[in-house]
């Protein structure tokens, strides 16, 4: 009997020994917990919102927050190949107007109906009533001409009529090259919820993996979140981030990290500013305080306007004040994926006399991708 409780007892204490081995052993595995990884919690895949999970840090004026890249690993696939992925948003099987478009080269007459029915779909898009009258009226007159011609000529047609409306001649590089040392600056403006914040993320990615050092001024100070959605970003990409206090000035960050940017040499500040409506005038005035303060400092080299595609003609309106109140050099085109208001591309461009750059595709990390008038109609086209 005492021989068995001798077993039983080295049983024990060689189970105990073993766990003790084990647990000691991962706890030296893990690395030693750093303060620069304790400040970038990494972010859930998914999630991009304002909510998406950051600690709210400690407010002081324009703290620089220290991130470190904890996402995504690979670097973004090159611009051309990202247009050739999202293609397939804009393509017929999703988008109602490249499927107006492709029934009329399906249609088996050209009669009134069926350019009634086109017509229908061109304004349903947005493209605005100049522009599709222009548009049918050539259509009409080259169809007409080359009557009996088949579905690839007709094809044609279109995709020759729909880019001289599109525009092919404008500079749609964005501005990002600092004059004298300084960085370039680019100023991030639009209404509620069109895609500042996601589109600056998006552009930081692509600018580091192109090379350049890029610095972020979180200018939306009316929401702690809102600093908070920039910083996640700011960590995903690796690149700083500065903030200011909640609810102070927007144009004393947007100031700060300008300033900071110049004393790190670094090659692009990019600046979020809060959602806006075109229609409150102090609002807008605070906007141009914005830009006018950074001027002190560096030149804004571009200034991007976020037009939502789904919003339809008040994005017209909203193009023309803040045009008015800061120097619009460039439309983002948000959310054209699933839309079906993708013609705004047209009037907006005539409207402001400024080209569209880029357009969002969806709300991953890689889904922006620069406006090219050809990709854009071809994608419209695609069968
Ligand atoms: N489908 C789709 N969603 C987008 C696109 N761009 C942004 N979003 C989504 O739109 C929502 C608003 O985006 P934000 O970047 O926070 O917009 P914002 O303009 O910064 O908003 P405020 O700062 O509140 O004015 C988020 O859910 C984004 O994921 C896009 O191109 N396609
Ligand atoms: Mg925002």
């Amino acid at each position: 009997m005492e021989f068995f409780w001798i077993i039983l007892g080295g049983v024990v204490l060689v189970l105990l020994v073993a766990t003790l081995t084990i647990v000691f052993g991962k706890q030296r595995a893990l690395p030693p917990s750093d303060s620069t990884l304790a400040l970038s919690p990494v972010e859930p895949e998914a999630s991009d919102g304002a909510a998406a999970g950051s600690e709210p840090s400690a407010a002081a004026p324009s703290a620089v927050i220290e991130t470190e890249s904890a996402w995504p690993e690979a670097a973004p696939e090159p611009a051309a190949s990202r247009l050739t992925r999202l293609r397939r948003r804009l393509s017929a099987s999703n988008n109602p107007l490249a499927r107006g478009l492709l029934s009329l080269l399906s249609a088996d007459r050209l009669d009134a109906e069926a350019w009634d029915d086109l017509e229908a779909t061109l304004i349903t898009a947005d493209l605005g009533v100049g522009p599709t009258q222009e548009l049918i009226t050539a259509l009409r007159r080259e169809l007409a001409i080359d009557a009996g011609s088949d579905r690839g000529q007709a094809k044609q047609v279109l995709r020759n009529e729909l880019l001289r409306l599109v525009g092919t001649e404008a500079d749609r590089s964005l501005h990002i090259t600092g004059a004298d040392g300084v960085p370039g600056v680019v100023l991030v403006v639009g209404v509620n919820g069109t895609g500042k914040t996601t589109t600056v993320g998006k552009l930081a990615r692509v600018l580091v993996s192109e090379g350049h050092s890029v610095l972020l001024a979180a200018a939306d100070t009316f929401r702690a979140a809102a600093a908070d959605q920039l910083q996640t970003w700011g960590s995903r990409v690796g690149v700083e981030v500065v903030r200011g206090p909640e609810a102070g000035d927007p144009a004393s960050v947007a100031f700060d990290a300008v300033a900071k940017g110049i004393a790190d040499g670094v090659d692009v500040v990019v600046v979020d500013t809060a959602g806006r409506l075109h229609t409150k005038a102090g609002l807008m005035d605070e906007l141009g305080k914005i830009k006018r303060v950074i001027e002190r400092k560096a030149p804004v080299t571009e200034v991007l306007l976020l037009i939502d595609a789904t919003t339809g003609q008040n994005g017209l309106a909203q193009a023309r004040v803040f045009a008015e109140v800061v120097e619009v050099t460039g439309i983002v085109l948000s959310k054209l994926d699933g839309s079906a208001k993708g013609g705004i591309v047209v009037p907006v461009q005539r409207e402001l006399g400024v080209p569209v750059k880029l357009i969002g595709l969806g709300e991953g990390p890689d889904d922006l991708a620069p406006f090219d008038p050809e990709g854009f109609v071809d994608a419209l086209l695609e069968e």
